[in-house]
């Protein structure tokens, strides 16, 4: 029997630290997609994970499909992580000064990226993705970006962009202060609409095509055969860098990411989440050619107190170190466990219902299909998925609080877990069909 797991209303231990919450921080939250504002409701108070769990302040166990937003390929608090940060921080917590481990986790990283000759640590994915932008308008002396519509790259300004109409559709500022003028340097354009590309790219001279090789932020939208190995043929032609925001996908729709996935090799990478294991680390890389130009060795300027931290740079070891391609290859057989168990249960149930994965990576929509842009990913039911995300958590099943949101799997989700939460999300998809609780 599945758990039920009441709401949390005004009497739980995790309301009582949300109303707190609320007084110090905007929303009650340190980033904002954690504030349930896509379902509706009250976000539960995590208090501890272990493996392919997480539990609330007021003791629940879920099964968690969120895993921080990815970091977490191998679960969570995996002793070999622990113990890694635990030896680290025996020496110190952070020099400000180089150390063996942060050229360490380099080298692991480049023997499974080898076109990331050379990378900069920095402490967050947009700081990364923020610096690839200076970059590739340093090297190439453009200034016009273009990304596609339902990736995000961060919250830099260059990204906080809505498309405007038309062809070369002129940046709009997508949030507040973002000052038109650097908003009109980010143009956008339909994922994997090719076409949309070559007519922007030959009309514009552009610095980079940047993009996220899997969409995880628009909801999971994978590249249509040609589109991937279409860009590399566009960026050459016409001079711009094609730029792989991998810090979702990478290590995770493939052992050695989207290069090895999609055999296109990108001129910049960006990567976060699994490279820090949990902790706070993102990189940026490319050829030493390229990455010469960062300052001390070239003019392009950036920095980071913290970046390298010797605490995270153990995390990130720890984890590469565990997910050997034998672990990563279990991961995508679980992933696609559950994403074809899901299809079924959608199925028998008459759902309107498409689920995909990459490795470790997956997704849904409660969509006829098919979904290849964001706008496609707009039409599908959203309704539909908060009613199932709400039935899901209160039985004890941990998804994206948003429908617009990619789901991550773990070497700690074996096939019991897998089983487990496929009987839950059962009842809860049965549960949200019939309009119950
Ligand atoms: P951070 O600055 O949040 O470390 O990374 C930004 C970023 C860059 N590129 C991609 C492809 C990303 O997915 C992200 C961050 N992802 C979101 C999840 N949709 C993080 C969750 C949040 O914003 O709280």
């Amino acid at each position: 029997m599945s758990p039920r797991i009441p709401a949390h209303n005004g009497t739980s231990r995790s309301a009582e630290i949300m109303s707190r919450a609320r007084l110090r921080f905007p929303g009650g939250v340190n980033s904002p997609v954690r504030a349930y504002r896509g379902v509706g409701g009250e976000p539960f108070v995590a208090v501890r994970g272990k493996g392919a769990s997480v539990w609330d302040a007021d003791g629940n166990e879920y099964l968690d499909y969120v895993l921080s937003w990815g970091p977490l390929v191998l679960g969570h608090a995996p002793d070999v992580v622990l113990h890694a940060v635990q030896d680290a921080m025996n020496d110190g917590t952070s020099f400000g000064m180089p150390t063996e481990r942060e050229v360490d986790l380099a080298d692991a990283i480049a023997a499974r990226m080898p076109h990331l000759e050379m990378v900069r640590f920095t402490s967050s994915g947009t700081e990364a993705t923020m610096s690839i932008a200076r970059l590739a308008r340093a090297v190439t002396g453009r200034e016009h970006i273009l990304k596609f519509e339902g990736c995000y790259h961060g919250h830099a300004d260059a990204f906080l962009v809505r498309a405007g109409s038309g062809v070369a559709t002129l940046g709009l500022p997508d949030s507040p202060g973002v000052p038109d003028a650097l908003a009109r340097l980010t143009l956008t354009c339909a994922f994997n609409d090719l076409e949309a590309v070559e007519r922007i790219a030959r009309e514009v001279p552009l610095a980079a095509i940047m993009l996220e090789p899997i969409v995880g932020n628009g909801g999971y939208i994978e590249p249509l055969p040609d589109f991937i190995p279409g860009l590399r043929r566009i960026a050459d032609e016409t001079g711009a860098l094609l730029v792989f925001d991998e810090v979702m996908t990478g290590f995770r729709i493939a052992f050695g990411g989207a290069a090895e996935r999609f055999n296109v090799t990108p001129d910049l990478t960006a990567l976060g989440k699994v490279i820090g294991g949990g902790l706070p680390v993102a990189a940026y890389g490319g050829s030493r050619e390229v990455m010469s130009h960062i300052a001390p060795t070239g003019p392009v300027y950036q920095a980071g107190t913290l970046s390298g931290n010797p605490l995270a740079m153990a995390a990130g070891l720890a984890t590469l170190g565990g997910l050997t391609r034998e672990v990563h290859d279990r991961i995508t057989e679980q992933t696609a466990a559950l994403v074809d168990g899901l299809r079924g249960i959608a199925s028998r149930l008459g759902v309107p219902f498409i689920a995909s994965h990459a490795g470790s990576m997956w997704g849904f929509f409660f969509h006829e299909g098919p979904v290849h842009t964001f706008a496609d990913a707009q039409q599908s039911d959203v309704a539909r998925f908060r009613a199932f995300f709400h039935a899901a958590r209160r039985r004890g099943v941990s998804l994206a609080p948003s429908a617009f949101e990619a789901a991550f799997m773990s070497a700690a989700h074996g096939p019991r877990e897998i089983g487990e939460t496929l009987h839950r999300l059962d009842e809860a998809m049965s549960a949200a069909a019939a309009g119950r609780d």
